[in-house]
């Protein structure tokens, strides 16, 4: 029994727990950050429920779909932009409803700790009609799991379940109760709510606006959408982490606390409004409260004195409506450092090959990304996941096949699985050339190695059939298929010369382990000063672990040096030597 036993949850834990607690039975995600250790907690309740790494969010979402169809409850979770790749069943089932009940877990990351954009899962959402909770602490993300179950069952509706970054990775009291326990529903066919062709889809969407209606009246009364009177000067309506800020920075302020931000509970606002004398709407990124309420006619002010950029803060809070800042203790700023591949990183020596050619590469997203920045200063373009591969055939298509002659798509391994497979198809069916480089390092490293569907190891940590990456490439119809060490540079020096003057679809694939999956001890290496010419070539990749000595010669750092050898296949004086842990 759990019952009475409190314990402190990061955010995407109490997540976790609480689609435990409410009963669900398969859940599937791709990870991103700020949500990936909803997954990587959920995993530890296997025995009750099954969850998976997906390819993407979209099979994830379709993944929890047809649980849904088939009767349980089920979720998929993901950042926000795996909800626009998840978009394409997510409108659809908005129209479908839900059989068990139904949740899409999606993190914003407004300030973009780790993402590519700072989009508003709300207007996601609000345009595909899907009911949005939102929690603003640890406790609620386990309660409102929970409640948003029962409620897309009850309104036969799929629910959002919108987190932020400062919510999942932050702490906080949670209660812990036992899991309810859900019959299965049973499968009853009815395909005017499951099969999607235009008649049904017509009669569903008439039907989902009468749903909609029905939730935004019930809003009014759902004990999530909070009053909390006081002072009536000043009102403010907020939801999320927000209202934490709002209540630091203006304690005796009257808060209407929406749980619930899509459908909003415009009675229960209105009346808000009207009781107090100045209303603002606090809400991080988009106007997506305010532009509503003003619609109704009801005077607030919001965006006119609040970014839609970045994290909001108690401070800024304060200042923006009072006009005066809280008294608090300044945190120490850390210096700002520019984000680096770390010592040993296999894509690192990729990319000093390419810098040494002078190749531009159309990039993807993972840490090879941060190839764009100097010293190496290969990768030209990062979009979204798998658009290396389809932005440089389209390079091609525009200027031709010699245009493209220095340049490669570089991907990482779970990118390729996720959408780049796709893009791959395409360079085959429309007669493309161009040179594409799988950066294999055997894990999602940049989102902190989570397994996908070419390790071998599912979420659970079991052994498991492994995609065959090189055979995938075959089989699309890729005749040149390449695997290269990493770190053998020469090798890969002579193998991207020859591929891209090919005038064929060529595939690299630098198959190397990321070096933070090794647990074993490493060899170390060591430069000698002695030998050492100052001709700065072992420094060229930039390493973390290289500095010059006060005399130009080079030391390595051995608390950072991982033993992956790539200064010492640049020397060319015998200055960096081999030794042995412990010998130094
Ligand atoms: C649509 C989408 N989903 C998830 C993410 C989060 N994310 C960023 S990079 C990445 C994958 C990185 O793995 P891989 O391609 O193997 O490269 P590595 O970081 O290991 O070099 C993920 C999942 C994202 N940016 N966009």
């Amino acid at each position: 029994m759990a019952e009475n036993k409190k314990v402190i949850m990061l955010g995407n834990e109490a997540i976790a727990r609480g689609a435990y607690e409410a009963g669900v039975k398969v859940s599937a995600a791709y990870p991103g950050t700020p949500s990936t250790e909803i997954s990587e907690n959920l995993v530890k309740y296997k025995d009750s429920l099954y969850c998976e790494w997906s390819p993407n969010e979209k099979v994830a979402t379709e993944v929890a779909i047809g649980a849904s169809v088939a009767g349980v409850r089920a979720m998929s979770c993901m950042k926000h932009v795996g909800f626009n790749v998840a978009a394409d069943p997510a409108y659809t089932v908005s129209y479908m409803g839900v059989n068990g009940g139904l949740v899409i877990v999606v993190a914003d990351d407004p300030g973009l700790y780790s993402s590519q954009n700072e989009q508003d899962t709300r207007m996601v959402a609000r345009a595909a009609q899907l009911p949005v909770l939102e929690p603003s602490d640890s406790s609620e993300a386990k309660e409102f799991m929970k409640m948003a179950f029962d409620l897309s069952e009850k309104y036969d509706r799929p629910f959002v379940f919108r987190t932020t970054t400062r919510l999942a990775h932050s702490q906080g009291l949670v209660e812990l109760c036992d899991p309810v326990e859900v019959p299965d529903k049973p499968y009853v066919k009815d395909i005017r709510k499951t099969v999607m062709m235009p008649g049904n889809a017509k009669l569903r969407h008439v039907e989902i606006e009468k749903r909609n209606l029905e939730l935004a009246e019930v809003a009014n009364t759902l004990p999530i959408n909070q009053v909390e009177m006081n002072d009536t000067k000043i009102g403010v309506i907020t939801s999320g982490i927000p209202y934490q800020y709002v209540r630091e920075a203006m304690p005796d302020a009257s808060v209407l606390k929406l749980g619930m931000v899509n459908p909003l509970p415009r009675k229960l606002i209105e009346d808000f409004a009207s009781k107090v004398e100045k209303l603002y709407i606090v809400e991080e990124l988009d106007p997506v409260i305010e532009e509503q309420v003003k619609s109704w006619g009801i005077k607030a002010t919001g965006k006119e004195i609040f970014t839609v950029q970045g994290e909001y803060s108690a401070n800024m809070i304060r200042e923006a409506i009072l006009g005066e800042k809280l008294d608090l203790k300044q945190p120490a700023q850390a210096p700002g450092r520019p984000p680096i591949l770390c010592p040993g990183c296999p894509h690192r020596s990729v990319y000093y090959v390419l810098n040494k050619l002078k190749m531009h590469a159309a990039g993807d997203i993972g840490c090879y990304t941060l190839g764009a920045v100097a010293p190496l200063s290969v990768v030209d373009t990062t979009i979204c996941m798998g658009a290396s591969i389809s932005s440089l055939h389209g390079m091609e298509k525009a200027k031709g096949k010699e245009y493209i002659k220095n340049w490669v798509a570089v991907i990482g391994d779970s990118t390729f699985l996720h959408t780049g497979v796709n893009s791959l198809m395409n360079m085959m069916y429309n007669k493309a050339t161009g040179t594409v480089m799988i950066l294999d390092n055997s894990t999602t490293g940049m989102t902190g190695h989570q397994d996908h569907a070419a390790t071998g190891k599912t979420l659970q940590g079991d052994p498991t059939y492994a995609i065959d990456i090189p055979a995938l490439c075959r089989a699309i119809g890729v005749k040149n298929v390449i695997e290269v060490n990493a770190f053998d540079i020469e090798k890969l020096e002579q193998v991207v010369k020859e591929e891209v003057a090919k005038d064929e679809v060529s595939v690299i694939i630098t198959k190397t382990p990321c070096v933070l999956l090794s647990k074993k001890k490493k060899p170390l290496y060591v430069a000698h000063a002695d030998k050492c010419k100052k001709c700065g070539m072992c420094m060229k990749p930039g390493c973390p672990a290289m500095t010059k000595n006060e005399d130009g010669t080079v030391h390595i750092d051995d608390t950072m040096c991982t033993g992956c050898g790539l200064c010492d296949s640049l020397c060319k004086f015998g200055a960096i030597e081999l030794v042995k842990e412990g010998e130094k």
